[in-house]
């Protein structure tokens, strides 16, 4: 299927009314729009479930969101959304189901890919995972020598880290008191053995997380992780007591010496960014445990109900898609900033960096027509209290226009009640500045009330003047919890779904990292020869050369 008359983006019949439209209103600014309509806020927010999303900062009218639901029905979105949570291939180019929502579907509602029921399947992966975790938490598990476990490494790069990883950090207090959970991604081996040296093998639990079981940084840090076990307890018969798999490559964990038994399985139909939901989540489990696992999904499924039934203009995902395409495709704003205001929050910009740019960085649509429109954003951004004193300069006062979400948690787990007052604040501060701004009269007049005799103050009043009118969304969370944090993500996925529609992309391949991962496999091959090699353009041949002997001499 393609969107209606198989039209690219810039050619669906309302994209034009936009562009016509965003011409009109380019120059409002957003102060003027607060000042003449008291009810903005009220307009231009939503809440679902603990999430409230104020969306009023953005430069748009009344004529705006209407205009851009057009645009996705153009698009034929809703149909688009049907087909993904029926589970027709819409990841087109390997002929797959996209069903992460299946993995977190806690109604009684089966899903089928092919014919088959899958709903049987993927909840006896979940009692596995959480029997196995149960067992670990509970000291039960015991080490080859009788030891229980204290520590367990989630080996994983991408989708098969990333995910488990932010998931981890952002439910800090829900951890288990006892068990500590490491995540090794780089296969610079700094990083494993950072965590190893400080761990004692007999306690110490490995999780090699990978789809494929091919991935060359996943194997090569297994590998350093079996090496060291092995040289604590030299009995291969050891490893099926410190290592699990969580993979869809039966025969590749087989041989890596890892017991199917304690395999944890996955299905092609789980694309990497989006598995945090499956078994991959494993870590999670065994980090907070099976209710709080449980109710992640249940937030991530409550978003999914809200994403399949709402209509177009109160879809929290499908507005915050939509605003983004207005940015992306109209102000040709280039990059987006993801701020969190919630410490442990503070790998979410991180996670989405891949969840949106792997996803949408394409410039192909999904019918292999290259695009004349930019697609996804520069996603970016860190913990919003620290970019405060780094790069918020150049959200106020640089060329460069930046959309971005302001991501604020309201009830704080920390006992320190006046420190997130600080911090609440100061983010609220921030979204109203950057839509504010202040003009030159308002400056002068701040100047003279600090200084009633300033001197030199016409040389400073142009660097002190803030034009504003810089877009912001905020989400605010009650509480951080992992029911919270299922329904933010899924947020962010079905966001990034949209988004995919309407530009006409395959959002769920990702074929632009393997180039680099063939030209690594002949590279390395090369550091391994015994001459240099010339079999490259002069630059790479210099750099392997210069890397071989400073290895050989070293
Ligand atoms: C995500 C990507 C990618 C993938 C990693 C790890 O969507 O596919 O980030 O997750 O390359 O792959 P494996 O899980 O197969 O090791």
């Amino acid at each position: 299927m393609n969107n209606k008359k198989n039209l690219p983006f810039t050619q669906l019949p309302t994209y034009q009314k936009l562009q016509e439209h965003y011409e009109k209103i380019k120059n409002l600014h957003m102060r003027r729009l607060f000042s003449v309509d008291p009810f903005r806020f009220k307009k231009f927010s939503m809440e679902h479930q603990d999430l409230l999303l104020d969306y009023s900062k953005n430069r748009i009218t009344s004529e705006t969101l209407p205009l851009l639901c057009e645009l996705a029905r153009d698009a034929n979105l809703e149909e688009w959304r049907e087909r993904m949570f029926r589970g027709d291939k819409i990841n087109n180019t390997e002929n797959r189901a996209v069903l992460h929502t299946a993995l977190r579907n806690c109604s009684d509602q089966p899903v089928f890919v092919d014919g088959k029921d899958i709903m049987p399947e993927i909840r006896a992966v979940i009692d596995k995972m959480q029997a196995f975790s149960e067992k670990v938490r509970t000291g039960e598990w015991k080490g080859f020598t009788g030891k229980t476990v204290t520590d367990v490494i989630n080996i994983g790069i991408g989708g098969s880290d990333l995910g488990p990883k932010m998931v981890y950090q952002a439910l800090r207090p829900y951890h288990h008191k006892k068990l500590r959970l490491h995540f090794v991604s780089n296969v610079d081996g700094a990083h494993i053995e950072e965590i190893i040296e400080r761990l004692n093998p007999e306690t110490t639990l490995f999780i090699v997380s990978s789809k494929t079981f091919t991935t060359q940084e996943t194997l090569s840090n297994a590998h350093v992780a079996r090496d060291w076990l092995l040289q604590a307890i030299p009995d291969e018969k050891a490893i099926c007591k410190h290592f699990v798999a969580v993979s869809t490559n039966q025969a590749a964990v087989k041989a890596f010496g890892i017991d199917t038994d304690n395999m944890f399985e996955f299905w092609d139909w789980v694309g990497g960014r989006y598995s945090l939901w499956s078994a991959i989540g494993l870590s999670i489990v065994i980090g907070v445990g099976s209710d709080n696992f449980n109710k992640l999904l249940l937030g991530a499924h409550e978003m999914d109900d809200h994403f399949q039934n709402a209509p177009l203009e109160e879809n929290m995902p499908v507005i915050m898609a939509l605003l983004g395409i207005w940015y992306n495709n109209f102000f040709k704003s280039e990059s987006y900033g993801i701020f969190p205001y919630d410490d442990y929050l503070r790998s979410l910009p991180m996670y989405l960096e891949q969840a949106d740019m792997e996803s949408n960085g394409k410039s192909v649509d999904r019918d292999g027509r290259k695009v004349d429109y930019p697609t996804g954003p520069i996603i970016w951004g860190t913990s919003g209290i620290n970019g405060q004193h780094a790069f918020y300069q150049s959200l106020h006062q640089g060329t460069k226009m930046i959309p971005a979400d302001f991501i604020v948690s309201m009830l704080t787990h920390s006992h320190y009640q006046e420190q997130h007052n600080i911090m609440f604040s100061n983010a609220i501060a921030q979204t109203e500045a950057l839509m504010r701004g202040r003009n030159i009269d308002e400056t002068y007049a701040d100047i003279l009330a600090s200084d009633k005799k300033p001197s030199g103050v016409e040389k400073r009043i142009h660097h002190m003047v803030f034009e504003g009118n810089n877009p912001t969304n905020t989400i605010l969370i009650k509480k951080l919890s992992p029911r919270t944090l299922g329904g933010l993500l899924a947020l962010y996925e079905h966001k990034i779904f949209v988004q995919g529609v309407i530009w006409n992309l395959n959002s769920f391949d990702q074929w632009g990292v393997e180039l680099g991962k063939q030209l690594a496999k002949q590279v390395l091959n090369d550091i391994h020869q015994p001459h240099n090699i010339n079999s490259h353009d002069a630059s790479t041949n210099a750099l392997v050369n210069y890397y071989r002997e400073t290895i050989n001499e070293a």
